[in-house]
């Protein structure tokens, strides 16, 4: 098998990622991350306790190496959310950074705290294309996350096919804050410069003065979802390094949600530069992208990337739904051959539940989700059913209802709509919203809460979202 990571087999002197202060060349990462190898060899799974560290990354990578499929986690998932991952994928392993505080889901799995140096010997062949890489856990409509089973060969196809939309090369520098447990920080973003040979700079957390300092000192590129280009184009104005930063950079890319055109529009008057888009999924990673030599409009996402066949079904007025084959997609879900084959036609195509029309020049262009239940904020993507079971969990809610509602900065943001158990004392929102965010993961919080004394019902009983709104 090609390795996925040739540079790490050539053991190359240059700087491979760089967190603050630390940074690794690819040999030195070929070192620690061999020898990590080595040592997990033969586990089953292992979770990796995706901080934005080097550490993940060394884990991440000596995993792969190994053929041992990887959990990556959300360090800041809580209880309820942890314990069905952990106990759906069984990891065998967990790799953390030193002084990482695991909680209890996670703390009887045999841990590892993965060293930041090893020692460069032969690395091992690489497994099968075919073979698990990652399994990320991903929202549905309803009920806890499924976990995507990704394997290497989608990992090279995507990787590859953007090289070529890109002109990615290895003396690309790129910059990010995105958190590595999903796809756009960890595969995009990660693994994406270590498959080039290239150079990753995390900023440890996303700011707006980070991105300024590292594109002003060298970076090329710039990986990011809606909500922070929109946290840029509010400062890009009155900030003339930011604007000078951009400027100077090769390629901005946008991705994970829909990028509005008036944050599209503010970063290209104030840089000359337009901020491109790619359009994927956890499934079936990315599936169309803008080039960097031109043609990007806004709204769009650019053509089919090679090898992705995309098709709009049961088209009406233009506007059909998604659905893609292609050497990019997942293997399935992880136990669950029923969810796995509601996702595909009967002749093997892939829903997306997105849907498009396409401009007379091919480009893609989203127009909206098939299910209302799914919500997009702040780029992830969170279901409404398992906020609402989280929410019947708290003895204060009697019934509940969950709808996003249109953001500037998050695109979309979580509103609950809560009858509560006893409306003399309804239990408080923040207390509500900790809740979610303990039992689920902060970025699943709501935003806002609604008491109301019933829930609109249709005369089936079901909930009248439509009728949710302020
Ligand atoms: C606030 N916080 C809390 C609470 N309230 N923690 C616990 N309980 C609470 N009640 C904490 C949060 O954890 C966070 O910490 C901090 O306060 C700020 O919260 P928040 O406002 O939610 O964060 P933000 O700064 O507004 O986050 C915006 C963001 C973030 C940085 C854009 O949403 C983000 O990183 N999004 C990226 C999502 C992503 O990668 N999606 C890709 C999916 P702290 O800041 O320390 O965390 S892959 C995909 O979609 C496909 C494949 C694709 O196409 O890419
Ligand atoms: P996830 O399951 O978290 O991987 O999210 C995938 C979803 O994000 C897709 O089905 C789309 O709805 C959305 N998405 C990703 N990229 C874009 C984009 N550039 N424009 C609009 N929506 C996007």
């Amino acid at each position: 098998m090609s390795p996925l990571f040739p540079s790490l087999y050539a053991a190359e002197p240059r700087e491979a990622i760089r967190f603050g202060d630390l940074s690794l060349t690819h040999a030195e990462l070929a070192g620690a991350a061999g020898s990590l190898a080595r040592r997990i060899a033969g586990a089953g799974r292992v979770a990796v306790w995706a901080t934005p560290t080097p550490q993940t990354v060394i884990g991440v990578v000596a995993a792969l190496v190994a053929g041992v499929p990887v959990v990556p986690l959300n360090p800041k998932t809580g209880e309820r959310e942890l314990t069905h991952i952990v106990g759906d994928s069984e990891p065998t392993l967990v790799l953390a950074s030193p002084g990482d505080q695991l909680p209890s889901a996670v703390a009887t799995l045999t841990r590892i705290d993965v060293p930041l140096t090893g020692v460069a010997t032969a690395l091992p062949p690489e497994p099968a294309d075919e073979s698990a890489a990652l399994i990320v856990y991903t929202s549905g409509t309803t009920g806890p996350p499924k976990g995507a089973v990704l394997p290497r060969r989608a990992l090279a196809a995507t990787l590859d096919a953007l090289q070529g939309a890109w002109g990615w090369t290895a003396d690309d520098v790129l910059v990010h804050g995105l958190p590595l447990f999903h796809v756009h920080g960890l595969i995009l973003g990660i693994l994406g410069p270590l498959r080039r040979g290239g150079s990753v700079r995390h900023l440890g957390r996303f700011s707006v003065q980070g991105v300024t300092r590292e594109l002003s000192a060298g970076a090329t590129m710039l990986f990011g979802v809606p909500t922070m280009y929109h946290r840029i184009a509010e400062s890009v104005g009155g900030d003339g390094e930011l604007t000078k930063a951009l400027a100077g950079a090769r390629l901005l890319v946008s991705g994970s949600a829909a990028l509005p055109a008036p944050d599209h529009r503010r970063i290209a008057e104030a840089t000359g530069r337009a901020v491109i888009e790619r359009y994927g999924m956890t499934e079936t990673l990315m599936l169309c992208a803008a080039r960097s030599d031109g043609g990007a409009r806004p709204g769009t996402v650019g053509l089919p990337l090679p090898g992705v066949e995309l098709r709009l079904a049961d088209e009406a007025d233009g506007i059909g739904e998604i659905q893609v084959r292609g050497p990019n997609l997942f293997s399935g879900y992880l136990n669950r051959p029923d969810a796995t084959a509601a996702a595909f036609t009967e002749d093997g195509w892939f829903r997306t539940g997105d849907m498009a029309s396409r401009d007379a020049d091919g480009q893609v262009r989203i127009v909206g989700r098939k299910a209302t239940d799914l919500i997009k904020s702040g780029g992830y993507k969170i279901g409404a059913g398992e906020i609402e079971n989280a929410l019947l969990d708290h003895p204060g809610v009697r019934e509940a209802a969950v709808t996003g509602e249109p953001d500037a900065d998050l695109g979309e943001r979580i509103v609950a709509w809560v009858v509560p158990t006893d409306p003399q004392s309804p239990p408080e929102e923040a207390e509500l919203t900790n809740h979610v965010a303990t039992q689920l993961a902060p970025h699943k919080r709501p935003r806002v809460v609604h008491y109301l004394p019933e829930l609109p019902r249709n005369d089936m009983g079901k909930i009248m979202k439509r009728a949710l709104h302020v």
